[in-house]
């Protein structure tokens, strides 16, 4: 580790001797500098621990940087009340170490946030890797010598860590998305964000609270402030399709079965598009295949089954305007039965996004909460928000007298947080430059100009739209299968070609362009952030064909990837130059 003095180049300073040094793009390389560690791996959430864990199981040294005091990532930070995964806790684990997964119980159906996050910390403490996280530090910038072929990677207490790889394992959804509001720096009370919820969580007893948006996290709040408060207003810009969860207990004999047969409900997440495994609600038969009678008996069932997996009914919801419209339907005659104001029901009805179009909200109580006398539900598309005030919030006319205010206004998804990083490849390339008229990796894992850079779930791999769990076991697991092919070809560095980014870059676009998923102004596509290029992130093909695009290709000479060694990138640098 060495200390970054100020003014200092990243590549000033090192152990080893120093020859060579040169300028290029105001960065300095230098030829002989050595490692500190083998890996640098950025964020200690789950797949910061699996890697953690991977790299020194193959007795590899590792670095892991955190900004937090605490592992969990996602659910670290996301403390909000009523915070709980969407994704069955039984299936929303570690899968590759027998041992956790029969050691660890969940309690319910779907994880509160607070066990989530001691699930985070029995696997660091049972595979013992705090030792190996620097907490409380920020990482800054990631920057690759292309000559001494280390990532220089500086972090915010002016030292920097150098490695033979670098893994961001920065997640998905963690650099927030605040809205401009005018007059949003003169409140006086309380503005929290779910992502950066405090840890000593906030006395909302007795208060007049605003929840502005209506995501996931909205949807997941609203039920449990609404408990507390004096007063709650639900500012909604557009409504979203909310399934229930069906919550409840997990009990002992259905857990012993879960963990019975362990190996083979993971091997089979694998093969789903989802990444768990499918109840029988599911079919793979579209919805015209089913009278009307039909359909709405399976969708009552998918309904009583619980979960997000409802866009699945029919295999054609989220591709088949028709389709999709039925399952709508079905959901605003269930808003409508449930929400006791007619015309609150019909705001609470989306209308400008096919189901699956964003990201499906899974809840328990939430249209429930709109029939409470201490809810009310203000439509700011119709009448938009003008400003804040140091203690209320206009919407049009109208003063709302507030004592705090949530901004659930989402997250600058997949790529916010490795842009918020000053990440350089070859000669000095930016991926934020890269990424400036759209952002892509190849299998969302790696780029061009960026050797032994790994972005675990990145853009171009199903992330969001599968359990995280399995695309990030995934991911771990194909950054193993390249570090051990490098190896055996005894070659120092690899990475994608151009060609292969822009190939894999159209399938993923065609995958997306073939769905609904492209209508809907989503995160997904960036649409939710002010300036941010709208371009499709995931790949929507399922993780069972993910996986098999990713086989397929490393079973043909991993084709797309070249490995080299360091000298012959520094030949080719000082022939360039
Ligand atoms: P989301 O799903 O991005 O939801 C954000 C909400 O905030 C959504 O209703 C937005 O309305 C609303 N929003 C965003 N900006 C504004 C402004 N400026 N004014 C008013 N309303 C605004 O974020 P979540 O945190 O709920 O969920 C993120 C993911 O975390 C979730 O999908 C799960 O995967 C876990 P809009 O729809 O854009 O009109």
């Amino acid at each position: 580790m060495v200390r970054r003095d100020a003014g200092q180049s990243a590549f000033a300073a090192g152990p080893g001797i120093h020859r060579g040094c040169r300028e290029d793009g105001g960065i300095v390389t230098s030829a002989y500098e050595t490692a500190d560690f083998d890996a640098v791996v950025v964020g200690a959430g789950f797949a910061g621990l699996h890697l953690l864990h991977s790299f020194r199981e193959r007795g590899m040294t590792v670095q892991g940087v955190e900004a937090g005091d605490g592992v969990g990532g996602t659910w670290y930070w996301n403390r909000y009340p009523g915070a709980r995964c969407d994704v069955e806790s039984v299936d929303y684990s570690f899968g590759f170490h027998p041992d956790l997964q029969q050691e660890w119980s969940w309690t319910e159906r779907y994880a509160t946030g607070p066990e989530i996050h001691r699930y985070a910390e029995f696997v660091a403490n049972r595979l013992n890797l705090r030792d190996l996280i620097r907490f409380r530090t920020r990482v800054e910038s990631a920057v690759f010598n292309e000559v001494s072929g280390l990532w220089v990677v500086g972090l915010d207490d002016g030292t920097e860590v150098r490695a033979r790889f670098c893994v961001m394992a920065t997640g998905c959804l963690s650099t927030t998305n605040l809205p401009d509001i005018e007059g949003i720096g003169d409140f006086t009370g309380d503005i929290y964000h779910p992502g950066r919820w405090p840890h000593e969580s906030p006395m909302l007893q007795g208060k007049r609270v605003a929840v502005i948006g209506t995501g996931s996290s909205g949807i997941q709040l609203v039920p449990a402030v609404a408990r507390e408060v004096a007063q709650l207003y639900v500012l909604q810009r557009s409504p979203n399709y909310v399934m229930p969860a069906q919550n409840g207990p997990l009990h002992p004999e259905q857990l012993a079965e879960v963990k019975r047969t362990y190996p083979e409900r993971r091997r089979m997440s694998r093969r789903t598009r989802r990444g768990f495994p499918l109840p029988t609600t599911v079919t793979n038969q579209p919805a015209s295949s089913f009278s009307a009678a039909e359909q709405h008996e399976r969708l009552e069932a998918a309904w009583a089954h619980g979960g997000a997996i409802f866009t699945s009914t029919f295999d054609d919801i989220t591709t088949n305007p028709d389709s999709n419209q039925v399952a709508a339907d079905f959901i605003a005659g269930k808003i409508r039965g449930i929400v006791k104001d007619p015309a609150v029901a019909t705001k609470l009805i989306p209308t400008d996004h096919p189901l699956g179009g964003k990201r499906p909200c899974v809840d328990t109580g939430y249209y429930e909460a709109f029939n409470r006398p201490n809810v009310e539900l203000v439509d700011i598309r119709e009448t938009p928000v003008q400003r804040i005030t140091s203690n209320a919030i206009q919407v049009g006319e109208r003063l709302i007298d507030v004592d705090v205010i949530i901004l659930a206004t989402g997250y600058d998804a997949i790529t916010g947080t490795l842009n918020a990083i000053d990440i350089r490849g070859r000669r000095g390339v930016k991926l934020r430059d890269e990424w400036c008229d759209g952002a892509m990796a190849y299998l969302g894992l790696m780029a061009p100009k960026f050797p032994n850079l790994f972005t675990i779930t990145g853009p171009g791999s199903p992330s969001v739209l599968c359990n995280m769990f399995v695309s990030i076991e995934q991911h771990v697991e194909l950054v193993f299968t390249l570090l051990a092919e490098l190896r055996q070809r005894g070659a120092e560095v690899v990475e994608p070609t151009q060609e292969a980014l822009e190939s894999w870059g159209e399938r993923v676009a065609d995958i997306a362009d073939s769905t609904l998923l492209v209508t809907a102004n989503s995160w997904y596509l960036g649409a939710n952030v002010p300036g941010k290029v709208r371009q499709f992130m995931p790949y929507a093909g399922g993780m069972a064909s993910f996986v098999d695009d990713c086989e397929a290709l490393l079973s043909m000479d991993f084709e797309g990837f070249t490995f080299g060694d360091v000298a012959s990138y520094s030949e080719q640098e000082a022939a360039a130059r």
